[in-house]
């Protein structure tokens, strides 16, 4: 399916899931088709699922407020690449999100499906977007065979409303409906997750974004606004299930629940103001992650937004997990610039962890005994062609991508912020060609 049939088919589950609530305007049409979609979620077999939420909208100027409700409602909607926004509905003045806690299977790049619990189909779940002073209320329905709660993660509100299993609830049992309800106060960048059995619950992948907007547009003012959550996974080679008590030795680490080459690109156009939210939820690892061609800013944290004159330039901002960084800079400079985790094993994908460094070792003897011994199994030594040869594991895919160059030694917490002259709506605009004479070359 390609890009445009996705955007159709997003367009018609947005009037389908609304049912009349939502008046679909013309600007929010050509902004739900402005992000290419991957769109790699696939909703587990049992139990059913509710139909896929809706895509994160896009933002081609101020998008007019979907929902015909105060003013206060206008803001640039945020693009969580991949993954979608939840929609809601108005009763009486109240925003209404429904969350279904359940298990899913989710696509991390093509060729590999984990089987996850998650929120509505996706892992991470839809990202919740509100604006302060909303009266909101938040239906969580649990699908899932064991406990559960939300807990509002970073979200100024009532001890009760917070939750944290037997400290401040009750836990939702199987089958049950809680309502969370309060109005916002701050605004930022925050997140939810289970705060009951978060080990089990959250190495599962049980978590998503919840983005704030100001009453008033915060100035400088952005004109994309990108959010991104980061986890990470342990799936052994083979398996399509994580395992939820693994402490250190992580081998798959995702933005938005996909891995390079499955991540989307961020797009923006020459002299644009960009923001990056960026949220950690991964059960050990902080993340730092660069951006390649640009000084950006942290301009907020979940604490909420940095005063103009404590902000400091960076090129790497650390994420720690149970926390979020929003960065900003101007597209000023042109091209295909690398975004991702500095830590190089977060740039694999499920391979090579574990291994005992044989470099310079004649280790043929070892690979035939090897190969007897455990069939698929790839010593570090091999070359490319070699590993095609013996195949790899079921599940599994590469760090290896070709790139307009060459092949591009990626995978994982790894994509492309392409910075353009000019973008067509919808498309992702390819590779960067760049000017004759400005690429590195042999003398
Ligand atoms: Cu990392």
């Amino acid at each position: 399916m390609n890009t445009n049939d996705q955007s159709t088919l997003t367009r018609r589950q947005v009037l389908a899931t609304t049912a009349g609530l939502v008046a679909i305007t013309p600007m929010m049409r050509a902004a739900a088709s402005m992000q290419p979609e991957h769109q790699g979620h696939k909703p587990a077999a049992t139990p059913p699922s509710p139909p896929p939420t809706p895509p994160a909208q896009g933002h081609e100027g101020h998008a007019p407020s979907p929902v015909a409700a105060p003013a206060n409602l206008l803001y640039r909607p945020v693009i969580a690449p991949d993954s979608p926004t939840l929609p809601f509905e108005l009763d009486n003045g109240v925003k209404v999100f429904r969350l279904t806690a359940e298990p899913v299977a989710r696509e991390f790049a093509p060729g590999l499906v984990v089987n996850c619990w998650g929120y509505n189909g996706q892992s991470p779940g839809p990202m919740i977007e509100a604006v302060e002073g909303d009266r909101i209320r938040i239906l969580v329905t649990n699908n899932l065979p064991v406990h559960t709660t939300v807990h509002w993660h970073g979200l100024l509100l009532p001890n009760g409303m917070d939750g944290v299993g037997g400290l401040t609830q009750k836990h939702i049992r199987p089958g049950q409906t809680f309502k969370y309800e309060w109005t916002i106060r701050g605004h930022g960048t925050y997140m939810y997750h289970p705060h009951f059995d978060e080990m089990f619950q959250m190495g599962l992948g049980m978590m998503g974004l919840f983005v704030v907007h100001p009453k008033e547009a915060r100035q400088p003012a952005v004109d994309r606004d990108y959010a991104i959550l980061l986890n990470e996974w342990a799936v052994a080679p083979g398996a399509a299930t994580p395992d939820p008590t693994e402490m250190t030795a992580f081998n798959l680490f995702t933005f938005n629940g996909r891995v390079f080459p499955g991540t989307s690109p961020l797009l923006a156009r020459i002299g644009e103001r960009v923001r990056i939210r960026i949220g950690n939820l991964s059960t050990t690892n902080a993340h730092p992650i660069h951006l390649h061609g640009y000084s950006f800013k942290v301009t907020g944290t979940d604490g909420g937004p940095i005063p103009e004159s404590a902000q400091w330039p960076e090129v790497t901002v650390n994420v720690p997990t149970g926390a979020t960084r929003d960065i900003e800079f101007v597209a000023d400079n042109e091209g295909d610039w690398a975004f991702h985790c500095h830590k190089v094993h977060h740039l694999m994908n499920g391979m090579g962890h574990n291994l005992p460094i044989v470099v310079g070792i004649d280790t043929s003897e070892v690979n035939e005994r090897l190969a007897k011994a455990l069939p698929g199994a790839m010593p570090l030594s091999v070359g490319m062609g070699h590993m095609m040869e013996m195949g790899r594991p079921k599940n599994t895919i590469g760090s290896s991508t070709e790139g307009p160059f060459d092949e591009i030694d990626a995978g994982g917490m790894f994509t492309v912020l392409k910075v353009r002259k000019d973008l067509t709506v919808g498309t992702d605009p390819g590779w960067y060609e760049h000017p004759t004479g400005s690429v590195a070359e042999p003398v």
